[in-house]
């Protein structure tokens, strides 16, 4: 076969429809959009696409029907949703909640707990489906905000799947995205997948802050750690089949329409909008506009009419019908304002175009007005575009659409300031071919090299593993067979020296640094390891000596705090301190600075060791804390110049310490002592362990705790839990 392995694209709905007629099921597949884009992607591999077929079946013999012909003729999988469920999941979560809530309208937002039971329930009837259908291998692509449950319940059946999800609509400011009352389990929901793609920068800034803000997590360049793994998030950009519509221009059919056309407008410029009728697409607001423009330049009636095209949606839904109402008043009382014999300001047509006579609207429009309150990244935009290869054409389009952040050239507006339509629509109206050209031109060179197969490309190639830069000194990740030969040199060994980090090791971090405490586990793990004759166990950590004489006293390790400051062997009643060259009373002197700090940060706080002082501001407002701790370490680097300290930057903390002071000092205490060690472990996970790292000799088993950077390890794990399980097969579990 040769070919990739198989791809799985999940959506609500399938890109083909079944319908029921008279006649008996009928069969329409849904053209452009996703369809278009992932049609060369077939070509390279197995592909199957599985949603809703658009119908409740209840016989299994019309089900088996329905499922043999999807699958034979379409590739498609379908999967017959639960009716008691259904609307509550869709009409309900998906279009009550999510919907208006993601595009800014939090007022017409409702939370409904038994929807969003429906919600869950229905993702979970496709991971179901997702189980009975993928193979070990296979790529799972989850489309849009009806299914953001569903990577998570995936990864939790298939750990090693390999997951997309794309997120077709904006994902909001984490102010509005909080007011949601089942927002965290959203974001996990999420993170279930490898990569998370959406239309436009700000919606994936927007969703890192989320994750930062409501789940405590932080972003590496778009790269997530949670628990054990790495969640990338990035932008794709959906693009139009340039192509489709450039040579749709040219075809009799089109060019018929286009005749038709200008014979029944005849020497009037047309603006034209093309919507879904929703609230977001902001028409009534447009109406006004175009309103506005009338009634301030009457020297262009009868010069100038809007084709208003909008596509029937959510008919059932009373809102729907609120907002079709209010349109349809809307036209009649401009045209009966401005209206004369002979023209009529705006023609509106609330139907379903075919392709060629919606092309040829495109054609033929002077103007595409294109002002949603909110869209994801609106397609019609780039279609219009798209209809006028010859770069013609004025393009007058909402800052608050996705697309505005790649389509600059076009007249950008404020979907709400009335007075500033009006005026670009004078301006689009009497703009020269040359400035049109000039706009234009570059866009839809932008167009054609981001087409939407690119786009799908461009998504799944996200999917593949990364490789890692060539110069990169990236850690060999201690796999299963890794493992193995660690634990051979382990059990072969007698004299062996174990230097365990704590924090972001053994425990994850936690908000608050007291609430990091071992667990049960961990201690008897630790005992049992120390209780082995042939081990020296020594716990090399950061923390303060209260904090690690009161949780890891008792173990019998030797114990070292404040990165090497203060050390404690088993049996020892004190604590050791290790002298440096720094005067009496530095901190005295930087004490005033540092509070300052703490002052100006709400949240971080001062920590004071033996031979530090650390500002810690894990607790602020994230940006507000990075923009103070670089301050703070630009201020402390001059005041200590010349002086035998040192400031260290670790997670989330500035630390001013004695020189000479560190981990890998430490180490060399046992490494250097009279005892010949013939195993050596060293792990640990941050900046402060590099020190340890780089004093280990040849043969050490030197770990790195997380995600592959550079660092003097030469291993790594990925993160606690694999450490965990590591120290489980040390004791022999
Ligand atoms: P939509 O909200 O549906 O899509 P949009 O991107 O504008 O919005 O796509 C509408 C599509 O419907 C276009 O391809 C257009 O040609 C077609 N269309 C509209 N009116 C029509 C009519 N009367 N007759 C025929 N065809 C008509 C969601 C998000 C968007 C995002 C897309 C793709 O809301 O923000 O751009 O997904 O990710």
């Amino acid at each position: 076969m040769g070919k990739d392995p198989k791809l799985i694209v999940v959506s609500n709905r399938l890109p083909v429809e079944v319908v029921r007629t008279e006649d008996g099921l009928k069969y329409h597949p849904a053209a452009g959009g996703l369809a278009t884009s992932l049609q060369s992607v077939r070509k390279q591999r197995d592909m199957v696409w599985l949603g809703w077929p658009g119908i409740h079946v209840w016989d299994d013999k019309e089900r088996k029907e329905i499922e043999r012909r999807l699958l034979k003729e379409y590739e498609s999988v379908p999967l017959f949703l639960p009716p008691s469920d259904f609307d509550l999941y869709y009409e309900g979560f998906s279009n009550g909640t999510i919907w208006p809530l993601f595009h800014y309208f939090p007022q017409n937002a409702h939370y409904e707990a038994r929807e969003w039971s429906a919600y869950k329930a229905i993702n979970a009837v496709f991971r179901d489906k997702i189980l009975e259908i993928a193979r070990p291998g296979d790529l799972l692509w989850i489309h849009d905000y009806h299914l953001m449950m569903l990577p998570e319940l995936v990864r939790e059946a298939l750990p090693e799947a390999k997951i997309g999800f794309f997120l077709h609509i904006p994902f909001p400011s984490s102010e509005l995205f909080r007011m949601l009352p089942w927002r965290e389990e959203i974001l996990r929901g999420l993170l279930g997948s490898d990569l998370i793609g959406f239309h436009s920068h700000g919606y994936a800034r927007h969703f890192l802050s989320s994750l930062l803000r409501l789940l405590g997590l932080e972003q590496e360049f778009g790269r997530v750690i949670t628990g054990d793994r790495v969640v990338k998030v990035d932008t794709f950009p959906i693009g139009v089949d340039v192509g489709r519509f450039e040579t749709a221009m040219g075809t009799k059919a089109v060019q018929k329409e286009l005749a038709d056309l200008e014979d029944q407008t005849r020497d009037r410029k047309i603006v034209l909008t093309v919507d879904r009728l929703d609230f977001t697409k902001g028409i009534v607001e447009r109406l006004e506009s175009f309103d506005h423009f009338l009634s301030e330049n009457p020297d262009w009636h009868r010069r100038v009419t809007l084709i208003s095209l909008a596509v029937p949606s959510r008919t059932g839904v009373p809102e729907y019908q609120a907002l079709k109402k209010e349109v349809d008043e809307a036209v009649g009382r401009i045209n009966g304002r401005y209206g004369r014999p002979g023209w009529v300001p705006i023609w509106y047509m609330y139907r379903f175009l075919p392709f060629d006579r919606l092309v040829a609207l495109y054609g033929a429009a002077d103007v595409a007005l294109v002002t949603p309150l909110r869209d994801g990244m609106n397609l019609v935009a780039k279609e219009y575009l798209a209809a006028h290869p010859d770069g013609t054409g004025v393009l007058i389009l909402s800052e608050t659409a996705g697309a505005a952040e790649e389509l600059g050239e076009a007249l950008i507006v404020n979907p709400h300031d009335t007075e500033q339509i009006s005026e670009a629509l004078l301006h689009a109206l009497t703009m020269s071919e040359s400035e049109q050209m000039a706009r234009n031109l570059p866009m839809l060179a932008r167009l054609r090299r981001y087409d939407v197969v690119r786009w799908a490309e461009d998504f799944l190639g996200g999917l593949e593993p990364e490789i890692a830069p060539a110069k990169q000194q990236v850690q060999v990740r201690l796999d299963e067979a890794g493992l193995e030969l660690l634990l051979e040199a382990y059990r072969s060994t007698n004299r062996r020296l174990l230097l365990l980090d704590y924090d972001g090791t053994m425990v994850p971090f936690a908000a608050r640094p007291e609430e990091a405490a071992p667990d049960e586990e961990l201690l008897t793990l630790l005992v049992r390891l120390v209780k082995d004759k042939k081990n020296t166990v020594v716990i090399i950590s950061g923390r303060d000596l209260e904090t690690l004489q009161d949780w890891l006293g008792e173990i019998g390790a030797d114990l070292v705090a404040e990165h090497g400051a203060q050390i404690r062997r088993p049996g020892d009643t004190k604590w050791t301190r290790q002298t440096t060259e720094a005067p009496d009373g530095w901190k005295g002197e930087l004490r005033p600075l540092l509070e300052l700090y703490v002052d100006r940060t709400p949240g971080s706080m001062l920590e004071e060791k033996t031979a530090s002082m650390a500002w810690h501001y894990r607790r602020a407002e994230p940006d507000l804390g990075d923009l103070r701790a670089k301050q703070l370490m630009e201020n402390l680097e001059g005041v200590i110049a010349n002086t035998p300290l040192v400031i260290m930057q670790g997670s989330k903390v500035v630390e001013v310490k004695e020189s000479g002071i560190g981990k890998g000092r430490a180490a060399l205490r046992w490494l250097d002592s009279d005892t010949i060690y013939d195993f050596i472990l060293a792990t640990g996970d941050d900046v402060t362990d590099e020190e340890m790292f780089e004093v280990m000799p040849d043969g050490a088993w030197s770990i790195r705790i997380g995600v592959d950077r550079r660092s003097a390890a030469k291993y790594s794990l990925r993160g606690t839990s694999a450490f965990r399980s590591m120290l489980r097969s040390l004791v022999g579990d």
